[in-house]
């Protein structure tokens, strides 16, 4: 039996982990419109392992006998801008979501639940990774400045990187 407050706060992150999953679509789709396909791939992938996080969150709830409460998803902002902008909102969301999982963990120990603090960790390890990898790309594109070539360059990095949703 999963407490009422925890739960709930639960089945919000299914609904943050299919907005993030959402945004990135729209991301991926600007980055595509800009040409740069490499880039448009890697938001592609990130967006498939946001609903994937999604999904995890939702068994979770199942296997625990829990409820399951889906919510509305909001349209993200159609955003438009530099590779640097794009991926950079890209890099904001993230933040925003380490928050969000950091303050669930935050109810499961308050509300003393060892499994979810088991489960949630594997979410903390992943943000870490999520936002230095993200936090790299915008390095590596504010490097290559007005220098299109290293854009390319990188795009082309991006596009041959296999995507290993987790
Ligand atoms: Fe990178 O967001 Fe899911 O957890």
């Amino acid at each position: 039996m999963i407490n009422p407050r925890l739960q709930k706060a639960l089945n919000e992150q299914v609904v943050n982990e299919l907005s993030a999953s959402y945004s990135y679509l729209s991301i991926s789709a600007a980055l595509s419109q800009l040409n740069l396909n490499g880039f448009a791939k890697w938001m592609r992938d990130h967006s498939e392992e946001e609903r994937m996080h999604a999904m995890k969150l939702f068994d979770f709830i199942l296997d625990r006998g829990g409820q399951i409460e889906l919510g509305i998803i909001q349209a993200p902002e159609h955003k438009l801008g530099s590779a640097r902008e794009l991926v950079s909102a890209a890099l904001e969301h993230e933040k925003a979501v380490t928050g969000e999982i950091n303050s669930l963990y935050q109810l499961a120990l308050d509300t003393n639940d060892y499994p979810a603090q088991v489960m949630l960790q594997w979410f903390i390890a992943e943000q870490v990774e999520e936002e230095k990898v993200t936090g790299d790309i915008v390095h590596q594109i504010e490097m290559a400045g007005d220098n299109t070539s290293a854009l390319l360059l990188l795009d082309a990095k991006l596009e041959n990187q296999s995507g290993s949703p987790n």
